[in-house]
């Protein structure tokens, strides 16, 4: 096994709830976990594998007992880190997971680092680099279309289109550098025309991948959306209505909202994760002032904007600035208050901006929300036609190495075709199996691994 040390840390959040889990892992788990449970009737952990045992943890400096608790052992291999594994499923208070962890720790654990229980699974070779991204993926999905695709990847999807690829890239790398290392000795290679045919049928499955990228990219990271407009046009409103509840302070004095606020709903499966933000004017207080500071940043950091204007009054000199602002974005008009008699010419704001679509809606009502929500849809993936359901390439760490095989690919191509020799053909085709090899886990060093399993929580 690949690690000496034993970790521990609590696996759930930090609150009260029924049960809280701290868990264990490595070639000491379960001499550590004996030195600190005890059952009622004298059984140990260790004897059987893959199963629960009823008792304490106590302090075995004191004789005290901690606390209440159910133990599951699992004996490597066949646990999450390939490790062995012991979990206690204590009492879901803060204290009790704490002082459970601190008697391991102090018996001979080590604390995890964050991510470490998962980066053991990829070390010990359970799961691949692209498989172990995927949990995270599944903690934090969005909707349950992220989830179905984190899934897929933690399965090994993506990871066994990866493989495939690579087998072929390598059949050819390796007959190129055959061709380089023996080239006195006349070794029989494919002619060049087949080596061609087979990097070109790779080059299009990658290609196949990169096109799902944008699909794939929304359903993990989610389309971040601004509502914008100036102040008491309805923005909160709309929020709400969109959320089916009432998130947002609503009232009738203009520059209510301050803060931005941030929610996630879901399209077809598509996370929307939106803000609600500042009236946009020219500000009344330093409050106020933040607030619109807040406004702009966001809106420019949106990828789809909700441009909301009140369409039972004339258009404003703020209305018009706002639209000015709305550059390069995609937009959306939202003619807010159709329940009340019209005064807005909507011909005047849409000379202003090129809008994807004009909406009018009722936030209080609650009438128009669908269609909006049908062209928030449409405005991501224009038509909705090209949103690929079972997605493999969502992670952008893996788009950027995907790129990496397609360029080195091209580049074989490139060069074949050229009949150039082979000691330049093999250069651009080892580039694009690297680009593989960085996707599963097979080209990493040390400082990739720190990076990609520092964003998980400790416990996982
Ligand atoms: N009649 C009618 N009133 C609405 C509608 N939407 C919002 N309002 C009213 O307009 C006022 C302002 O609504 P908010 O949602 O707070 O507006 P806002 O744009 O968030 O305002 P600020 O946060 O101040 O920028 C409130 O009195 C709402 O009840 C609508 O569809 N119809
Ligand atoms: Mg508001």
């Amino acid at each position: 096994m690949y690690f000496q040390d034993t970790i521990a840390a609590i696996s759930t959040p930090l609150g009260s709830s029924g049960i809280g889990m701290v868990r264990l892992s490595g070639n000491d788990a379960i001499n550590i976990a004996n030195k600190v449970f005890v059952s009622p009737k004298g059984k140990k952990i260790g004897d059987d594998s893959h199963v629960v045992r009823y008792g304490y943890v106590v302090n075995p400096n004191t004789g005290n007992k901690i606390d209440e608790v159910l133990v599951s052992f699992m004996r490597a291999p066949l646990t999450y880190t390939r490790e062995d594994v012991v979990e206690f499923n204590c009492h879901g208070g803060i204290i009790p997971l704490r002082e459970v962890l601190s008697v391991l720790l102090m018996n001979g654990a080590r604390l995890a680092e964050p991510g470490e229980f998962t980066r053991r699974a990829f070390l010990n070779g359970r799961i691949d680099l692209a498989q172990a991204e995927a949990v995270i993926d599944i903690i934090n999905s969005r909707t349950e279309a992220s989830l179905k695709a984190a899934m897929h990847q933690v399965q090994g999807a993506l990871s066994e289109k990866i493989n495939e690829i690579m087998e072929v890239v390598l059949d050819v790398l390796a007959q190129l550098e055959a061709a380089v290392d023996f080239s006195d000795e006349d070794v029989e290679i494919l002619p060049r025309v087949e080596l061609g045919l087979k990097i070109n049928d790779v080059l299009q499955r990658v290609l196949v991948l990169l096109n799902e990228w944008e699909s794939g990219r929304v359903l993990r990271d989610g389309v971040r959306t601004t509502i914008i407009g100036r102040p008491n046009v309805g923005k909160s409103s709309l929020l709400n209505a969109l959320l089916r509840e009432k998130r947002c302070i609503v009232t009738s004095a203009p520059g209510t909202t301050r803060d931005v606020i941030e929610e996630t709903i879901s399209i077809n499966g598509i996370p929307i994760i939106i803000h609600d933000t500042a009236g946009i004017r020219h500000p009344e207080s330093e409050a106020e002032q933040m607030g619109v500071e807040f406004a702009r940043k966001s809106l420019l950091e949106a990828e789809l904007v909700l441009f909301v204007v009140d369409s039972s009054e004339h258009l404003g000199k703020e209305d018009v600035e706002i639209g000015k602002e709305l550059k390069n974005k995609k937009a959306i008009l939202v003619l807010n208050k159709s329940d009340l008699p019209k005064k807005l010419n909507k011909k005047e704001l849409e000379d202003i901006y090129d809008f994807k679509k004009t909406t009018k809606i009722s936030a209080t009502k609650g009438e128009g929300i669908k269609e909006l929500e049908e062209a928030m849809g449409n405005a991501v993936f224009s038509g909705g036609a090209n949103f690929a359901e079972n997605v493999l390439l969502t992670n952008v760490r893996h788009k950027k190495s995907l790129v990496k095989t397609r360029d080195g690919l091209r580049e074989t191509q490139k060069a074949l075709k050229e009949n150039e020799s082979e000691e330049f053909v093999v250069v651009p085709l080892r580039d694009a199996a690297e680009g593989l090899g960085e996707i599963i886990g097979k080209v990493t060093d040390e400082d990739l691994l720190d990076r990609i399993f520092s964003r998980f929580c400790i416990g996982k």
